[in-house]
């Protein structure tokens, strides 16, 4: 309770929402707390099917009815390697501890609610919270007197205090912390990871009153290994949203960085290997661009609130400027290759390696490579596209190179770190995450150039 709380006494309403706080803990300590998950995705769908394992009877409500169909048949519809998902999806459908279903009457039940819905940034970077909005209103008509509501999705600093509060008492026709209780718990998940990074990443639980965040520490504490700490909503909500704008940032001084040794000759790799010898130094890598679900959109939340009342924030769009235009760097560095080489970008034939944002992943959201090819293509180069990962773009690498006038390394899967690129014979080789370490005893046929390289 806030300290002006505590001088003024409690409010009227505090003997009554106490006793359903205390019903929500006893629930919660005995696992009969009946649990709901909104949005069934790459983290709804790991959180619903802890819980699931951890005992609790949850029901998932997704607005996707093929969706749904795939995972009331115990199969995720989560591409890639999810290390355990799969089996513990399957495990817990079997077993009746998970149901999904189209229809949000199914929530009337639950005394817990996680909402984990897409919460993008549109392209003035200003956050689109359709899907956030949708589900605050289909749940609050079916909202049971005394939930707690928790936002897993990552937010702008507040959205809970002006978006979620009113707009779940105005669809609920309850009060806020008498009629139901609210937090804000962000997920800090991974493709690749979501598992593990859900019972072993601590977490923020930022609750609407210190007693709702001791609730939802109780409540998490049944999946979590890690530290739960807790604090108020706006305070999370400034915590995962300014750990991915940080991130964000050092990724963009090292592409800086690089960007600074082509021009003076100097080898990055060496540099950020001798910088992070410097002690409380960690410089992180430059490379071919920054994409995902998270780090391209985070920033923009954390800054958009500020932004609107006039507060000025230059280091966050400058580091987004940077890492926005390591895509388009590499193609400068393909076309004066290909000059070198006596090549004209228009008419040549281009493959790039990798499709996905990320190393030995699947996942294209948000893909550096998107914007390399599309500038290419409107270049009037020709381009080939493998990833070993991605459907429609695997295949093999020797075979898809033959006639290639250039390759381009966009993504470090360990496939490319393997290969022998004397097998290739293109005659350029342009390296955006530094597969090829030593290029003169790799590829000495290619001419070579690569990301913060002389
Ligand atoms: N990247 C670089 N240089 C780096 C690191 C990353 O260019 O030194 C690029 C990657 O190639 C990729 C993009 O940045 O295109 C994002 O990479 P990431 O390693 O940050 O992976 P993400 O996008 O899955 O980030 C998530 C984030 N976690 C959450 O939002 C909960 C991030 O905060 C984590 O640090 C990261 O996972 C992680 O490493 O777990």
């Amino acid at each position: 309770m806030s300290e002006k709380a505590k001088c003024r006494g409690n409010p009227p309403w505090f003997p009554e929402a106490r006793g359903r706080v205390n019903t929500l803990q006893s629930k919660i300590a005995a696992q009969t707390a009946r649990l709901g998950v909104i949005g069934l995705g790459y983290v709804g769908l790991p959180v619903a099917c802890l819980f699931a394992e951890a005992g609790f009877d949850v029901v998932g409500v997704d607005i996707q009815a093929e969706r749904v169909e795939k995972l009331n048949a115990g199969v995720s519809p989560i591409e890639g390697d999810e290390p355990g998902l799969a089996a513990l999806l399957a495990e817990v459908v079997r077993n009746g501890s998970l149901r999904v279903t189209t229809d949000y009457e199914a929530l009337q039940d639950c005394d817990v609610v996680t909402i984990n819905v897409e919460t993008p940034v549109d392209e003035n970077h200003v956050p689109r919270y359709v899907a956030l909005r949708n589900a605050l209103r289909s749940l609050g008509p079916v909202l049971k007197e005394g939930a707690l509501v928790i936002v897993e999705s990552t937010i702008a600093p507040g959205t809970m205090a002006r978006v979620v509060k009113p707009l779940l008492e105005e669809s609920s026709g309850k009060r806020a912390n008498v009629g139901f209780f609210l937090g804000h718990c962000p997920e800090r998940v991974m493709p690749g990871k979501l598992l593990a990074n859900l019972r072993g990443v601590s977490r923020v639980c930022g609750g609407e009153t210190p007693e709702t965040a001791a609730v939802m520490i109780a409540l998490y504490r049944h999946i979590v290994a890690a530290e739960l700490d807790p604090a108020d909503c706006v305070t999370a909500e400034l915590v995962k949203t300014a750990e991915n704008a940080y991130r964000d940032v050092n990724i963009a001084f090292a592409n800086e960085v690089a960007l600074i040794c082509e021009a003076v000759g100097g080898n990055v790799w060496r540099v950020r290997e001798l910088v992070n010898k410097s002690p409380g130094r960690n410089m992180l890598k430059p490379g071919a661009g920054v994409g995902g679900h998270c780090i391209p959109k985070d920033p923009w939340l954390l800054a958009y609130e500020a932004r609107e009342k006039g507060t000025p924030i230059r280091l966050i769009p400058a580091a987004r400027a940077v890492n926005e235009s390591m895509p388009l760097h590499m193609v400068e560095l393909l076309e004066s290759a290909l000059a070198e080489a006596g090549q004209e970008l228009a008419g040549s034939r281009i493959l790039v390696l990798g499709y996905a944002y990320l190393e030995n992943s699947d996942d294209t959201r948000n893909s550096p490579s998107a914007v390399l090819v599309a500038r290419l293509r409107t270049l009037s180069a020709e381009v080939v596209i493998h990833d070993p990962y991605v459907p429609g773009y695997q295949g093999d690498v020797v075979e898809m190179a033959q006639g290639c006038d250039a390759v381009v390394v966009m993504v470090g899967h360990e496939e490319y770190r393997k290969l022998d690129w004397n097998t290739l014979h293109t005659p350029v080789l342009v390296d955006g995450r530094r597969v090829v370490t030593d290029p003169v005893r790799q590829a000495p046929e290619t001419l070579f150039c690569g990301i913060g390289r002389p």
